[in-house]
């Protein structure tokens, strides 16, 4: 079934119907301001259309493309499966007894190396019960014939608690891996460099610290979090975080080695006397936009496919609380947001994760009854 998406008027979908007008006129592509070049043709929105993959899912919380081409998704539940993206075929790989599903605790992040043939290995953030209560570890496990086996702990007892548990997972250009924490409900923690909770931590693929950390022998690398759960490149290598902030301030940061993003002490934008305060001399990074009344961000991810062009070069990023997904862009020097647009306004329930797939269509995991994948692609011409 498909749904017509009511953000674009059928107007367009004509106009764009006849876009191949345009291919048989001749654009001077070094001259785009001139007044007689009509706009080329990949850069106009098109009409998009959704269809529901797969439904009754049960919280899912991690999808990420495969080098099979399937859709790999972690539920909050312990499962890691593979879906058909075409059929909504579904192949379980591993339930993970050692989960521990509490409030909003469970298995949550996943990332695959990015060399996967080479390196076939699967990374999951998870929580579990400890002697001293809920934790939540970071563990590899190795791929081989639609099996996940060969479990390797990389961390563990990182605290955690029935919210607040960050969690997103990022592999990063030169082969690090890193892990979003969140303050475990305990804002006594996120400013303590002794403790790994709320935190951006930064490892190995083995599970060891790296020699350049900022911080000698230690896995953290930004401090001051409340609960991020986006984490992305931008192609212009700057890394990129969506965080959770209280009843107010919903941030949006780059993340930068070795600096404090301030929670609890700031929220937002350094803009209160206390804030102030606190700032001088702490090496705080601000979020470059936070929004009151708050979105409850989720997921982010760079598109940069032309397939559809209306959300080409910004950050698509998934909201719970909002129900919509944000596609924000930012300023040339990737310092400021300069527009935010919405789709999909309550169309899904929440937006819990945001896939883009290699050929442009892009994939949400939603949390509201169907919890389902949804694809979206332009409409067929
Ligand atoms: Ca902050
Ligand atoms: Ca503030």
């Amino acid at each position: 079934m498909f749904i017509q998406n009511r953000v674009f008027t059928s107007a367009l979908t004509i106009f764009l119907l006849s876009a191949s007008f345009f291919t048989s006129c001749k654009i001077d592509p070094n001259n785009p301001e001139d007044p007689d070049t009509p706009t080329p043709i990949d850069t106009l929105p098109v009409t998009l259309v959704t269809r529901d993959v797969i439904s009754n899912l049960d919280i899912p919380w991690e999808i990420v493309w495969g080098p099979d081409n399937l859709i790999w998704m972690t539920e909050r539940n312990g499962r890691i499966s593979k879906v058909n993206p075409e059929t909504g075929q579904r192949q379980d790989l591993l339930s993970i007894s050692e989960v521990r599903q509490q409030g909003e605790g469970g298995l949550l992040g996943m990332v695959l190396d990015p060399n996967f043939s080479a390196n076939p290995h699967v990374y999951v953030a998870y929580t579990y019960n400890s002697p001293s209560g809920l934790r939540e570890k970071v563990v590899r496990f190795t791929h081989n014939n639609n099996t996940l086996s060969d479990p390797r702990t990389l961390i563990e007892d990182i605290p955690a608690a029935s919210i607040h548990n960050g969690a997103r997972l990022l592999i990063t250009r030169d082969r690090k891996l890193l892990v979003t924490t969140g303050d475990a409900a305990n804002t006594s923690l996120p400013q303590s460099l002794s403790s790994l909770a709320g935190k951006t931590l930064r490892m190995n693929l083995d599970g060891s610290i790296p020699s350049d950390n900022p911080i000698p022998n230690s896995y953290i690398y930004t401090w001051g979090h409340r609960n991020a759960q986006g984490l992305a490149y931008h192609p212009n290598g700057n890394i990129y975080s969506s965080e959770h902030g209280p009843n107010t301030d919903d941030e949006f940061n780059r993340i930068l080695a070795n600096r404090n993003y301030g929670w609890p002490n700031i929220n937002g934008f350094v803009d209160a006397g206390s804030e102030t305060t606190f700032a001088t001399g702490r090496n705080i990074v601000e979020p470059l936009m936070a929004w009151t009344p708050t979105v409850a961000t989720s997921d982010i991810a760079w598109y940069s496919n032309s397939l559809i062009p209306q959300w080409r070069n910004k950050f698509l990023m998934t909201t719970l609380k909002d129900q919509r997904l944000i596609a924000i862009t930012l300023s040339a020097d990737g310092l400021r947001v300069t527009r935010q647009e919405s789709f999909f306004d309550r169309q899904f329930g929440r937006l819990r994760d945001v896939l883009v797939a290699p050929d442009g269509r892009v994939f949400l995991a939603t949390n509201s009854s169907p919890q389902r994948i949804v694809e979206v692609r332009p409409i067929r011409r």
